[in-house]
Parts: structure tokens; C-alpha cells; sequence
């Protein structure tokens, strides 16, 4: 790897170098033909421009596309340093190792990993890419926040080439257990990536205790409860950190006139439905779509549901297309719903409301603020976003969340509908107990979501990561973090 000196590629140095797979832009076309980026929706964004606008930060990940010429800018008063990714790399890296291997593994082999040396080798060489280039722009002392699978092996590299960097690492899906973790013929090799670390972040203490396991029992090394003490007398941290949204930013939206007037039209053009059931969810195999789907069209062959009564709309966002995994999914999802409004459906009211499409987050606050009964029932998930956003646009305490055990949600949502996906039956029963919910019920348990979800927003997450980061006891003297202003 080549030797980087600090403080001086690209004229320019920070203090805080946030690293991801994706730059939180998306290229857009403008009316008169040039080229522009325009900042993607999302929590992430939310949660760490504050701190980048703070600290002077500087964000380098992959921006889409495959454009190679493309230099650092400045969009939103954000600097984003973009890397370049070959067809190759995308094939590779991307849609291979990372969401052909390390998603499915991570997510209890809901769907089958495939292991390739091919892609493993592009994994490497990619996060070494990414780390040469942290350790490019990254100023004295710096601290450097890493994120998630794609980039696992760039902790422990980037400390090879600067051990002066604070480094955290943060972990946006799962981590799984160790039996499940050891199939991974290059498991040694991430365990030491990470433990490039300082501070390895999760979504719950389940990921945590899981990793720090690991790393007892394959790499050796002595642990302590969360702490791994490695033998040059570095110490490296794992705990949980569970992300959240910007539950305020999700409220006023809902109550915009505007919102309000779409969830109208909305539900206008629905037929005026007594109940409307709502997912919304990547088009992804570990989101539980088909299972939730199945459940809804067995209550309304038994006569529990009505068509005059209830309709289901689902949102699937697309998703990495490329993945063959992916387009199965897709066939069998459209094929369901076909059957299921064939079956269930009369002129003028199909029992689901299929949607293969992204929307603005106008339109997903309006869709959120329609769904008396919101269903969210993954396999497997870190966190689940959709579950807290739907709390947060819930203003009138009313709505009825129906929610996986498996989702990280449900560890903070416990006043939901809790489900196993597995469990037809189940999932039957608790759909109906939610539809037929009175709204003493449904308020009681929104109001207890809607405090914790509001306590906890993305910003309070933000800050107890760093916090955390800043706190510990490292080599030598490190840049001070500002905390970003309280909105
Ligand atoms: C991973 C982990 C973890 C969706 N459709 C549209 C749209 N969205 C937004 C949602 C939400 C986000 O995308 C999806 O986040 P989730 O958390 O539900 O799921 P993943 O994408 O799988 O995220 C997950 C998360 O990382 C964060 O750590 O919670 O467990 O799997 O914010 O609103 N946004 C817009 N249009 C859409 O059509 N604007």
C-alpha cells in the first residue's frame, strides 16, 4: 500500500472524515442539460451533517455511476470527496462480496451467501482504496468514522498507514452469531479489519457481544465484557449504539398543508377505504414482503377482511437490481400479488396496491400519515427506519404499528404488535388484532412509541458515537470534536 503524508493530498486537511460506501448525493440532470448532485434522503445525511458542518468535516464515498473524472467538491455545505468505481468494482465489490456474501450472511442466511475468491479480492482492494484515501485527507490527530459492511478491513488499514487517527467503525445491519459468522472463509481477515478500530459500533448489545466473541475465540485475544485488549496494549471498544431518525424533521413534514392534502387525494383515489394497510421496504428478501403479503390475503379469503373494507398498499423501493437474488424476488412478488388481487379483488378495488417505485419523502410523510395499521415484518434487520418514521408522523397518538421481533426496532418499540415473520399464523392473528384495535388501544401504545422515538432521535445517536469515540484513551493528542448545536 503506498505511503500517504498527512495533512497535505488535495491541498486540503480535516479533522473529521466521515467514510461510507455512498456519498450522500445522487447525480441529477438539470433542465437545461448540465449535470448537478442532489443531496439523497435519508437518516444518515440527517445525522452526521450536523457534525460535519461543525468540525469541518469532509465525506468520501462512491457518488453511482461509473464517471472517472470526477474531483472533491463542495454541495450543501458539505465537502464530499468522490471515489471512482470501475464496472468491474461495482460487480465485484459492490453487488458481489458485499451484497451477495456479507448481506445475506449477516442477515441469518435469509438468503444463501455466496463465497468467490474473485470477489473477495475486489473487496480488499476497494477498501484499500477507500483507506488510502481517508488516510489522504484525514489531518493530524484526525478522527475518521467509517461505516458499515462494505468497508469492514478499512479500519485496521487505515491504521497501518496513520496510526495517529482516532477511528471509529459503525455497523448498519446485524452482526451475526458465531455460528452463522465462522462460514466465512476470510473471517479472520474482517475480525482484524475492524479491530483496526477504536470504537466498533452496533445497532444492539446482541452485535457487540457477538463480535467480541469472535474475536475471543478465532484472532485470540483477551476481552473483557465490551473491551478487547490487543497485544501492543491497544484497546478497542465494541458496544450499541442503536440509530434512530430526525423524528422532529419527520413530524413537521407530516403536518404540512401540503402532506395533508395528499393523504386526501390519496385516499380518494383509494376508494375511501375504512382501513388502510401500508409497507414500506426495499425490494429485499430479508424484508419479509411476501410472507406479510401471503398473511393479509389469508385474512381476506376467510372473511376477516373485507375488500370493501381494507385495502394493502405496498411500497417496494428497487433495489440492486443487478443481484440475480433480487430479480427472483421481484417475479415472485409480482406473480403474489396478481394472484392475490385475481383472487381477492373487485372492479374498482384490488386488495393490494402494488407501488415498484421511490417517492419523495413529501410523499412517503403523506403515505405514513394514511396507514391506519403500518406493517413491518423483516426477517432480519439492524435497525428498520420505516418502523420510527411512521411513529414520528403520527402526531394525533392514533395508527397501529404491527412490527418483526427480528427488527432492531423492536427493542425500543416494544408497545407495538410484536411478530415472529416466520409465523403465519401468528402474523394473521396480530394483522387482525391491529385492524380491529379501538383507539384507546392504538393511542396508548403510539404515545409510548412516539416519547421514545422522539428521546431518541438521530442526532442524540450521532452524539453518543462520538462522545463515546472522543472519550476513549488513545495515543498521542487527537483534534476535539465539536458537538453540532441543538435544534
Ligand atoms: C439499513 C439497514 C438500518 C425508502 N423508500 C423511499 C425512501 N426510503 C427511506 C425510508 C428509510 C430508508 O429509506 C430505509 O431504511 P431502513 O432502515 O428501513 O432499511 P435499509 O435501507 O435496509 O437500511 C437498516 C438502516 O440501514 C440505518 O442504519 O435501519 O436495518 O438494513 O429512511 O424512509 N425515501 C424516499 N423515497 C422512497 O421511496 N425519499
Amino acid at each position: 500500500m503506498a505511503a500517504v503524508t498527512p495533512d497535505k493530498v488535495d491541498g486540503v486537511s480535516y479533522d473529521l472524515v466521515i467514510v461510507a460506501n455512498r456519498l450522500p448525493v445522487d447525480r441529477v440532470e438539470n433542465a437545461d442539460g448540465t449535470r448537478g448532485w442532489r443531496t439523497s434522503p435519508g437518516g444518515l445525511v440527517t445525522a452526521i451533517e450536523p457534525v460535519m458542518r461543525a468540525n469541518h468535516g469532509v465525506w468520501i464515498g462512491w457518488p453511482g455511476g461509473t464517471e472517472t473524472d470526477l474531483e472533491p467538491f463542495e454541495h450543501d455545505g458539505m465537502s464530499l470527496a468522490p471515489m471512482t468505481m470501475t464496472p468491474e468494482e461495482i460487480e465485484e465489490f459492490y453487488e458481489g462480496f458485499s451484497n451477495g456474501t456479507l448481506w445475506p450472511l449477516y442477515h441469518d442466511v435469509v438468503g444463501k451467501p455466496e463465497y468467490h475468491r474473485e470477489w473477495w479480492e475486489r473487496y480488499v482492494s476497494v477498501n484499500e482504496r477507500f483507506a488510502e484515501k481517508a488516510a489522504g485527507l484525514a489531518a493530524k490527530g484526525a478522527t475518521v468514522w467509517v461505516h458499515d459492511y462494505q468497508l469492514q478491513l478499512v479500519p485496521e488499514m487505515l491504521r497501518r498507514i496513520r496510526p495517529d487517527l482516532r477511528i471509529g467503525f459503525y455497523l448498519h445491519i446485524p452482526f451475526p452469531p458465531a455460528e452463522l459468522f465462522q462460514q466465512l472463509p476470510w473471517r479472520r481477515q474482517l475480525l482484524e479489519g475492524l479491530l483496526g478500530a477504536d470504537l466498533v459500533g452496533f445497532q444492539l448489545p446482541g452485535g457487540a457481544q457477538n463480535f467480541v466473541r469472535l474475536v475471543r475465540q478465532r484472532v485470540g485475544h483477551r476481552t473483557q465484557s465490551g473491551t478487547v485488549f490487543l497485544p501492543d496494549g491497544r484497546e478497542v471498544r465494541a458496544a450499541a449504539f442503536p440509530i434512530s431518525i430526525d423524528a422532529k424533521g419527520f413530524e413537521e413534514l407530516a403536518r404540512k398543508p401540503a402532506v395533508e392534502k395528499r393523504v386526501e387525494a390519496i385516499r380518494t383515489a383509494l376508494g375511501n377505504p375504512k382501513k388502510i394497510f401500508l409497507g414500506v421496504d426495499r425490494l429485499d428478501y430479508t424484508k419479509g414482503i411476501y410472507a406479510r403479503l401471503r398473511a393479509f390475503a389469508e385474512l381476506m379469503g376467510e372473511g376477516h377482511i373485507d375488500v370493501e373494507d381494507a385495502v394493502f398498499v405496498q411500497v417496494a423501493v428497487p433495489s440492486r437490481e443487478q443481484v440475480e437474488q433480487y430479480r427472483i424476488l421481484r417475479d415472485d412478488i409480482d406473480r403474489l400479488v396478481g394472484r392475490i388481487n385475481g383472487d381477492h379483488g373487485r372492479i374498482g378495488r384490488p386488495a393490494i396496491h402494488y407501488l415498484h417505485n421511490s417517492y419523495p419523502r413529501e410523499e412517503m410523510a403523506a403515505f405514513y400519515r394514511l396507514a391506519d395499521v403500518m406493517v413491518v415484518t423483516p426477517y432480519r434487520d439492524g435497525m428498520n427506519l420505516v418502523a420510527k418514521e411512521y411513529v414520528a408522523t403520527r402526531y394525533e397518538d392514533d395508527g397501529a404499528l404491527v412490527l418483526s421481533e427480528f427488527a432492531g426496532a423492536a427493542d425500543e418499540l416494544r408497545q407495538a404488535w410484536l411478530v415472529n415473520p416466520y409465523d403465519i399464523n401468528g402474523m394473521k392473528a396480530a394483522l387482525l388484532e391491529a385492524y380491529r384495535a379501538d383507539d384507546r388501544e392504538t393511542t396508548r401504545r403510539m404515545r409510548a412509541m412516539r416519547r421514545q422515538v422522539t428521546q431518541h432521535d438521530v442526532v442524540a445517536w450521532a452524539e453518543a458515537f462520538m462522545t463515546s469515540l472522543t472519550d476513549l484513551d488513545g495515543d498521542g493528542p487527537h483534534s476535539t470534536i465539536v458537538k453540532p448545536p441543538k435544534r
